[in-house]
């Protein structure tokens, strides 16, 4: 007898790209059982595209390694206990730092899974209000801030990020990113691979710069190597050209920008290409490449934001696409207008830096965050305002932050530590308990952030797959408990009356809150998204400058003080000879997610892919032999691991994937021996940050030696 079968739809929530998925379902006698998945073709976003991570969805769901319980440390011991109990040891712990040592004796981590999931959105930022501490971090600080910091003193919010209009387009110059493996970062662009495929039907052209051949660069019409760290010269001399060669046309609610053109006087192609390896006459012909196309769309993500001048290359990347007239142009660079508008309609805040420094290296907020390569010290220095109970919310810093094995020593000095995840990996396992929410099939999402960033106005909301686990809470839920729980035992209680209305502010499900945000926008309705599961099509990117512009005056100022500031340091840095190191670089795999999905077997099957890649004749010079051993160092640490020659590395580079190195200690993963590797961010140094905070994970020096 065979099962009967159902269809369901389903969001990925892995990526930025969200895509639409359709799962087949059998109702066995022991649970529902996600048979297949594929993309869904009726979504008007991802258009059917899905990839292995999307097919591996279903793994997470049926993960015997997935927490579904609550667990406290007992010993050297993990023990089920109940939500109550739970939720009492986290407020318990988290209200004891408070009443001791005051407001900031708490740090939070917010991981990158919290941007994916409709709760987190909707409830986490009550939750840290509520926990008041100014010790807040998050995974941003080592991936987008510089884009944020950007868009803040240039648009006049935070989140006002332009978006590559790739679907009309005509010429795609991309600097440090690989879409084709990635499918978009702050451009969430499902289905990559077929957009690009348009675009050259359209005889359009993408152009990438990246110190590794890779993926992306080997589908473009031209691929060029550039330095690790040295974009901001390439691209300030870019700008440079169009200067020179009178090809600026912005337009008229641009000011400064005589500013600009003394800013980037000196930054020549002759001088550019001595510091970055890109012959100045390809500098030159880029540029009026720009300025000439039908619209151009310059883009730069994960290789420009972290290095140590992420920011100014995010700034001289709209300078281009404003002076060349191609920015809130079709097929240029444009906002979104999203159906529920978290820019225009302040749910989130514009922004601030520098309102408060972290405590030991007086570094610099932003957003309210600190960076996170600061966080080790805020624990381990003592003094008042010292972390002492730690939050983490679905994030794995030990694997994701500079310096990570350290952070996690630093983690068992904590008085108290609790975590919400779905797994025991190499930072809950430092955790007292571990509270465990809902996964994706069992929540609805609305994508609150991400059809921000999207190529394409959509709307899409998808009820839960699967009906919650009895006993089961999903993350706002969690958030709720914990905040009130915690308010509750706090010595200066609220009034009661306050209580009440928090609790009632709390309870409003996320499903309720986009309902009312979506009557709000009236661009669609609940009803209406119901009724089309797959997605509602609102239309492609549409100019919107200057009225959507956030800045008080509604100008941009294209010479912001803070950016400008920083240009100094980077002559220095330039000046400065790199020695015979080799400069280490990061990578991302099509079927690696960060550093949480290699519980799945299906992701983790094939050719090993944790290698450090490097250059033949960078091997040669050091006597090493490909497939061997090798000793990798820097100025933070050292590990081992296997070396792979290939000429997809520009010569005197290096990389690894983050999110491996999996401890087999205390984690609870069957499949940990089955995946090989070091942890990048052993290497990775904290005393590396751009301007805006953020981590320059990319281009750190280290030497390479046989074992
Ligand atoms: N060297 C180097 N370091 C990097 C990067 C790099 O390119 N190079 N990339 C950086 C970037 S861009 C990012 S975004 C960060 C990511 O850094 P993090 O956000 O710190 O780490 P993730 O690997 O995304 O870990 C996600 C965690 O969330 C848990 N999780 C998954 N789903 C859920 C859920 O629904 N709810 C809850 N509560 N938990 C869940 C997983 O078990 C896992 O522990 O890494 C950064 N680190
Ligand atoms: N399959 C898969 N997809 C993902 C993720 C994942 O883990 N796996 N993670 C998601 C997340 S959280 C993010 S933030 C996005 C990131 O999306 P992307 O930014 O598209 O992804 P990366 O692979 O980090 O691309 C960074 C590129 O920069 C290059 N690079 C490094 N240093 C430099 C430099 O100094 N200059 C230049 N020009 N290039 C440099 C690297 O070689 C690499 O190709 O991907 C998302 N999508
Ligand atoms: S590209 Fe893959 S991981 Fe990203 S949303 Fe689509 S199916 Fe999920
Ligand atoms: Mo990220």
């Amino acid at each position: 007898m065979t099962t009967p079968q159902r269809t369901a739809l389903a969001a990925c929530n892995l990526c930025e790209a969200i895509c639409g998925l359709e799962l087949t379902i059998e109702d066995r006698p022991e649970g529902p059982k996600v048979v297949s998945i594929r993309g869904n073709a009726e979504d008007p976003l991802s258009r059917g595209h899905i990839c292995p991570k999307g097919v591996a969805l279903a793994d997470v769901y049926d993960d015997p390694d997935r927490l579904r319980r609550p667990v406290k440390r007992v010993g050297d011991d993990w023990v089920e206990i109940g939500w109550d109990e739970a939720l009492d040891l986290t407020a318990d712990g988290l209200s004891r730092a408070l009443n001791e040592h005051g407001r900031d004796a708490i740090g939070i981590y917010f991981g990158n899974p919290n941007a994916h999931s409709l709760g987190a959105q909707t409830h986490g930022s009550g939750m840290i209000r509520s926990l008041r501490t100014r010790n807040k971090f998050s995974a941003s600080s080592v991936d987008q801030i510089p884009h944020q910091f950007v868009a803040w003193q240039l648009f006049g919010h935070q989140l006002m990020i332009p978006i590559a209009d790739i679907d009309r387009t005509s010429y795609f110059l991309v600097f440090g990113a690989n879409p084709m493996a990635s499918n978009g970062s702050l451009m969430t662009t499902p289905d990559f691979p077929n957009r690009l495929r348009e675009l050259k039907k359209r005889g359009g052209r993408m152009v990438v710069f990246d110190p590794r051949r890779t993926e992306t660069a080997k589908v473009a019409d031209e691929h060029h190597f550039v330095h690790p760290g040295t974009d901001a010269v390439v691209l300030l001399a870019m700008v440079h050209v169009l200067f020179e060669e009178g090809l600026t046309t912005p337009p008229s609610y641009v000011r400064e920008i005589e500013s600009v053109r003394l800013a980037v006087a000196d930054f020549t192609p002759e001088y550019a290409a001595e510091a970055s390896g890109v012959p100045a006459d390809v500098i030159r012909r880029i540029a009026r490449e720009l300025a000439a196309a039908d619209g151009a769309a310059v883009y730069g993500r994960m290789g420009l934001s972290t290095q140590g001048f992420g920011s100014i290359c995010q700034w001289a990347i709209q300078c281009l696409n404003i002076l060349t007239g191609n920015f809130d142009k079709e097929g240029g660079v444009l906002f979104t207008e999203p159906a529920i508008d978290i820019v225009g309609k302040g749910i989130i805040g514009r922004g601030h830096f520098d309102i408060w420094r972290s405590r030991v290296r007086q570094a610099p907020e932003f957003g309210g965050e600190l960076p996170v390569s600061t966080l080790r010290e805020e624990i381990e220095t003592p003094g008042d305002g010292q972390i002492r109970a730690m939050l983490t919310v679905a994030g794995n810093p030990v694997l994701s932050t500079p310096d990570g094995k350290r952070l996690g020593d630093a983690f068992d000095g904590l008085d108290f530590m609790a975590a919400v995840d779905i797994y025991l990996n190499e930072t809950t396992r430092h955790a007292d308990v571990v509270l465990p929410p809902t996964t994706a099939l069992e929540r609805d999402q609305y994508d609150l952030v991400f059809h921000t960033f999207a190529v394409r106005n959509t709307a899409r909301f998808t009820p839960a797959v699967f009906e919650k686990p009895e006993g089961a809470l999903d993350d706002w839920e969690i958030f709720r408990e914990i905040a009130l729980r915690t308010a509750a035992r706090l010595d200066r209680k609220k009034p009661l009356r306050k209580a009440v209305t928090e609790r009632a502010r709390l309870s409003v499900s996320p499903r309720t809150l986009v309902t009312g945000l979506l009557l709000a926008g009236r661009r669609t309705t609940m009803r209406a998204l119901r009724a089309t599961p797959a997605g509602v099509d609102l239309g492609p990117l549409r100019p919107t400058m200057p009225g959507r512009l956030q800045t008080r005056d509604k100008l941009i100022h294209l010479a912001p003080d803070q950016v400008i500031a920083d240009l100094p340091r980077l002559r220095e840095s330039i000046a400065t000879p790199a020695g015979d190191e080799l400069l280490l670089i990061g990578r991302r795999h099509q079927s690696d997610n960060n550093s949480w999905m290699h519980n799945s077997v299906r992701l983790t099957r094939g050719k090993p892919r944790h290698q450090l890649l490097m250059h033949p004749d960078d091997l040669e010079a050091r006597g090493l032999i490909d497939g061997t051993s090798v000793r990798v160092a820097s100025r933070v640490g050292t590990v081992t691991t296997e070396v792979r020659a290939t000429d997809d590395m520009m010569p005197g580079v290096v990389s690894l994937p983050h999110g491996y190195g999996h401890q087999q200690d205390g984690v609870r993963m069957a499949n940990a021996s089955k995946v090989a590797g070091v942890s990048i961010n052993d290497l990775t140094d904290p005393e590396r940050l751009d301007v805006s905070g953020n981590a320059a994970l990319n281009g750190v020096p280290v030497t390479v030696v046989p074992v």
